[in-house]
């Protein structure tokens, strides 16, 4: 959690995670959905913190409990399908906030590789962007490059977001975003995601740092690859 957050807050993470983890120890879904909903729509919680604080460290927990034998791939799924659902079901509260922001006029398109199923992340990352007062295209898992060039051109986009999470896709990784580069002249490619959250061994103008482009969108989305290489 950030140093400045505040003890209510503080208080309302970790009030919301035990009861998340609670419901979801009970296997019930909607309890578990409408305790999160509730905590965002009665203020007690921004999005932002929420993603951040309460549902990412579920996630990642609940990944470290199925690496170590105690989370069944049925409780990982039921606890990734309950986030999906609280996620989409903040989806209003979302656009309420893009309604107060100051329009970027900039469109980005997100999507994960071939292969890459991890598209939570990436679904979070796309609301941020909404919030941030840009226009998304959110494609999801496993997408095909010419999809996604196809998908830019028709779209016009400024930039595509692309998330990986598994460490062994990094090479294919590499291939995908030099076709989708040389498809997609002019048009900014930003990576990120859990498999560089440790080595961070990749080209800097791919690599972003989500907070830096949301603060400075002109700065981040002015420059081409064209003429940055
Ligand atoms: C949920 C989950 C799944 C779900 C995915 C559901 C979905 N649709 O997203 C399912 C069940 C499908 C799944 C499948 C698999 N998984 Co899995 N999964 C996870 C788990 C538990 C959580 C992932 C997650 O949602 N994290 C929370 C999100 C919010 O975090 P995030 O993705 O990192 O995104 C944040 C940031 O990285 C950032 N971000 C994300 N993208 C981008 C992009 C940009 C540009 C920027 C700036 C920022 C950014 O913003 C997000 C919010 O902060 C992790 C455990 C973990 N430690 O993460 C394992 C994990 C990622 N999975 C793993 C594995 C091995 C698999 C499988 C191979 C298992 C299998 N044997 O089948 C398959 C892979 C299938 C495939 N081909 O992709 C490993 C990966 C190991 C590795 N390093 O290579 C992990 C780490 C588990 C582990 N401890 O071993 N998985």
């Amino acid at each position: 959690m950030e140093p400045h957050a505040d003890n209510a807050t503080t208080r309302a993470v970790r009030e919301l995670r035990d009861r998340l983890d609670e419901r979801l120890r009970a296997n019930d879904k909607p309890g578990a959905v409408r305790s999160a909903v509730e905590a965002v729509t009665e203020g007690r919680l921004d999005i932002v913190t929420l993603y951040r604080d309460v549902l990412t460290p579920l996630l990642v927990d609940t990944g470290a409990g199925w690496q170590s034998g105690q989370v069944a791939v049925w409780q990982e799924h039921l606890a990734s399908a309950t986030v999906r659902t609280i996620v989409e079901g903040l989806y209003p509260e979302v656009l309420k906030v893009r309604a107060g922001a100051t329009p970027v006029g900039r469109k980005v398109l997100l999507a994960c590789p071939p292969q890459e199923t991890h598209d939570l992340g990436l679904r979070m990352v796309s609301d941020r962007f909404d919030m941030g007062g840009w226009t998304t295209y959110f494609l999801g898992a496993d997408t095909p490059v010419s999809q996604i060039v196809e998908a830019a051109r028709g779209l016009d986009v400024d930039a595509i977001v692309v998330s990986s999470s598994t460490h062994f896709h990094r090479v294919a990784l590499r291939t995908f975003l030099e076709q989708l580069m040389e498809g997609l002249p002019g048009v900014r490619v930003w990576v990120g995601g859990a498999a560089f959250a440790r080595d961070r061994d990749w080209p800097a103008d791919e690599l972003i740092d989500l907070e830096q482009v949301l603060a400075h969108p002109e700065r981040w989305a002015e420059t081409t690859q064209a003429t940055d290489v």
